[in-house]
């Protein structure tokens, strides 16, 4: 049989490129080309996505469930895997209750179906409040500041990249990151459009990086100093009467108010900005014609994420971008649709430890291993992982490694045994990639342009579960019902069909079941999400899985159109400017003006041929730049007498690394990238002979953004010294 060609979105990253692959008689995947018929990405592929096949059939991969035999593991099968998680899970609830049981969900979930759509219902089985995710160890400052900005967290707007004439952008690196928060397919391309037709693009980066040097102007910051940057921008939008709000909003005067402390001379010492620069940043966002400002991870996973954020969408409403053509506009996704009637709020538990704040229905991650390693009523003690690896993530990784290793029981739905599944005592895989069906739920939600792209599984299951039956296959297991029953018995066809009798309902279509389209009750899903969506076939439009079927290369829905106020669910009903709960951090933002800078703080940074800690099994994405490096300016390599190593040591511990001196990082500064520390008793080969170090060694889970609750990666005080 000659090679078939097929089309798949990427699932790799934000991105969701379109790829076209070659796969040859065993299903194995040939090529990879970036799909050129794609009218989101064009054609557009990176060093990750072209290595799709060669993660796709990596021989370390896990392919049958494993189950913990002394110190190590052996194959097992499907039945006798969750035979075995409900008789242990049911011990430990038996003893402890439903409470001493907890999840931690990874990032990988975002690109996943079973992510989007299955996890709620193993969340729900579970019965806990230890409910833990990548999210804040990421982007739920945002989360946090869009919910109390526009009343839902998902409601985050996105820079309008290809129409905006002014980019103003902070911590985030898209030519290496592909971007986050933002789903644009080629952002370096997108970039390069924007300089081209004449607009401008400011970067602010504790480094030069290569987006900076892609940019009109680049601005060094000091770590964790953006929110100091932003409130001297808003002062001086309201001094030079440059504020010009164009959507109906709450809070103007207590936001002015708020700013009178911010002068731009107030914060050039904690920001390392000239307050002529802060003025004329200011006056240029104003007079833009239309501006956008965008921030992402060096500024979320920082001592005042949640301001920041706040911060940053204030500036877009402020100069009259919020949902305008050019500035930062809401997507429309195919899929979506703000589901919450009430206006949203964090906080509503705290923890049982630390009484850090609940957001989004979950705990902070920061405070996972205190809440394994805390002896009392509502102690871990059974811990599900779903593509995560928090011991390399997490801050304080190597302390939630212990952690790990002391629960009773513990169970991970991974690819790989990794640092953190090799505590597992079953560790159940998802199929390959080809056999799994890609939609993108999540992403397609902040995407620069409206768009849709549905790619069906490739390959035929042959005999495995897809990742969506095994999730609530774990689901029922954890209830106490290991058996997967089958047709519309299976724990699958069991969840899909209540979520599609309780959308119907709502929508006031019951009658309507049998016209849903699709080969299992989960594409049926999907077929009613877009159906009812704001294209769909039954809300006025044509869109319906039938169409993203017959449109393989997928669908593009238009530019971004103004959503406001239709989006918003706040209880005023118009955009809140100064929501209470950030105002009361204010005051810890003020004081910090008073503190003293350390010496030498950490920042962390992303690698191109990387994805956190799960890319560095494949021989083509290690080495070269792809290196765990200390990265220290020269000067202080010199001033501090470092040779090829140094010892770094942080309140949390301290590590022996690489050292590369590069000018393109700021004095008083050091850059380690996280997802690396690889230990030898993983199955990944090539990732176990190119470790690396644990950069959340250093990083410490005792300080958090207190309004989120997000770990700070960013701005952590350090020493650092010849080894
Ligand atoms: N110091 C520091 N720490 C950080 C950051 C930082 O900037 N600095 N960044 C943080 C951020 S933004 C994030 S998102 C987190 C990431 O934190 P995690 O999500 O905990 O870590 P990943 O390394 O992304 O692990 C993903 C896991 O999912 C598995 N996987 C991949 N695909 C699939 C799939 O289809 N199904 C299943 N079941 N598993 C799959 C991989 O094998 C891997 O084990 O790290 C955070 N940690
Ligand atoms: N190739 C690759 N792509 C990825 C990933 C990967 O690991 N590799 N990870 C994916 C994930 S999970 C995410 S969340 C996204 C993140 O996507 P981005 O947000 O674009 O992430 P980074 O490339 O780490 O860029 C963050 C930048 O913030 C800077 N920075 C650090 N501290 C500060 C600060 O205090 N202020 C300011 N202004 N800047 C600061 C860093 O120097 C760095 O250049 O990338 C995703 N895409
Ligand atoms: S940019 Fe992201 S989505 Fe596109 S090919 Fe690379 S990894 Fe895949
Ligand atoms: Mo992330």
């Amino acid at each position: 049989m000659a090679p078939r060609t097929l089309l798949r979105t990427c699932p790799l990253c934000e991105a969701v490129c379109g790829l076209t692959l070659t796969l040859d008689d065993t299903d194995r995947v040939l090529s990879v080309r970036g799909d050129r018929e794609d009218p989101f990405s064009k054609g557009f592929l990176c060093p990750k996505g072209a290595s799709f096949g060669k993660l796709d059939d990596d021989p370390d991969l896990v392919a049958t469930p494993l189950i913990r035999d002394g110190a190590g593991f052996r194959a097992a099968g499907w039945d006798e895997a969750f035979d075995l998680i409900a008789a242990r899970f049911a011990e430990v609830v038996a003893a402890h209750g439903s409470g001493s049981t907890g999840i931690y969900l990874g990032n990988p979930n975002a690109h996943t179906v079973a992510g989007a759509l299955h996890l709620p219902a193993l969340i729900r089985a579970l019965s806990t409040r230890h409910i833990y995710t990548a999210s804040t160890a990421d982007q739920m400052p945002k989360q946090v500041a869009a919910g109390l900005m526009f009343g839902d967290p998902l409601t985050v707007p996105v820079p309008d990249l290809d129409r905006t004439d002014y980019l103003l952008m902070l911590g985030a690196n898209p030519l290496e990151s592909n971007g986050s928060l933002c789903t644009a397919p080629d952002f370096p391309g997108r970039l390069k459009a924007l300089r081209a037709r004449g607009g401008r693009l400011v970067v602010v980066d504790p480094r030069a990086t290569r987006t900076a040097a892609v940019a009109d102007e680049h601005l060094f910051i000091r770590p964790g100093a953006d929110a100091y940057l932003l409130f001297a921008v808003v002062h001086v939008l309201f001094a030079e009467e440059l504020v010009d709000v164009r959507v109906e909003v709450e809070g103007l005067d207590e936001l002015r108010a708020a700013a009178q402390d911010f002068p731009p001379d107030a914060v050039v010492a904690r920001t390392g900005i000239p307050a002529a620069t802060i003025r004329a940043l200011a006056r240029d966002l104003a007079a833009a014609p239309t501006a956008a400002v965008y921030a992402r991870i060096g500024t979320c996973t920082a001592e005042f994420g949640t301001l920041t954020q706040w911060l940053v969408d204030a500036v877009n409403a402020l100069t009259g971008n919020l949902d305008s053509p050019g500035g930062a506009m809401f997507a429309a996704a195919a899929a979506g649709g703000v589901q919450r009637s009430r206006p949203f709020r964090p906080g509503r538990w705290t923890s049982r430890v630390r009484g850090l704040p609940e957001a989004m229905g979950e705990l902070p991650v920061a405070t996972l291993a205190d809440e394994i390693d805390t002896p009392g009523a509502g102690q871990i003690k059974a811990l599900v992982t779903v593509a995560g690896n928090p011991v390399l993530s997490a801050p304080s990784g190597d302390r939630l490694d212990q952690g790990l290793a002391g629960l009773s029981f513990m169970v991970s739905v991974d690819r790989y045994v990794n640092e953190t599944t090799r505590h597992a005592d079953v560790i159940l895989p998802p199929p390959r990639s080809v056999q799994s069906p890609h939609f993108d739920f999540a992403l397609l939600q902040f995407a620069v342009r409206n768009y849709a792209r549905y790619s069906p599984p490739l390959v035929a299951l042959d005999g495995r579960p897809s990742e969506s039956a095994v999730i609530a296959r774990l689901a029922a297991a954890v209830s106490g019902q290991p058996h997967a029953g089958t047709g519309a018995e299976s724990p699958i066809a069991v969840v899909d069909e209540l979520v599609i009798a309780g959308m119907l309902h709502k929508a006031g279509m019951s009658e309507r079941r049998d016209e849903l389209t699709g080969a299992d009750t989960t594409e049926q899903r999907l077929d009613l999400m877009v159906k009812l969506g704001p294209y769909g076939e039954w809300n006025g439009g044509d869109l319906s899985l039938k169409t993203l079927l017959d449109n393989p290369h997928g669908i593009d829905l238009g530019p971004l159109r103004p959503r406001l106020p239709g989006v918003l669910r706040t209880a005023s009903g118009r955009v809140e400017l100064a929501p209470p709960q950030l105002l009361a951090d204010v005051p810890r933002l003020r004081d910090g003006l008073m503190a003293s800078t350390p010496e030498m703080v950490l920042i962390g940074r992303r690698q191109l041929r990387s994805n956190n800690s799960w890319m560095h099994n494949i021989a083509g994405l290690v080495g070269g730049s792809n290196r765990c490096t200390l990265q220290i300016h020269p000067d202080d390599a010199s001033r501090l007498g470092l040779g090829e190593q140094a010892e770094i040591t942080s309140a949390a511990g301290s590590l022996t690394v690489q050292v590369e001196p590069t000018p393109t990082i700021m004095p008083g500064v050091v850059s380690l990238p996280h997802g690396w520390g690889h230990a030898a008793s993983t199955t990944q080969s090539v990732a176990s002979a190119t470790a690396g170090v644990n950069a959340n060694v250093l990083t410490d889970d005792s300080v958090v953004d207190a309004i989120s609750g997000t770990a700070v990666f960013n701005g952590v005080p350090v020493t650092v010294g010849p080894a």
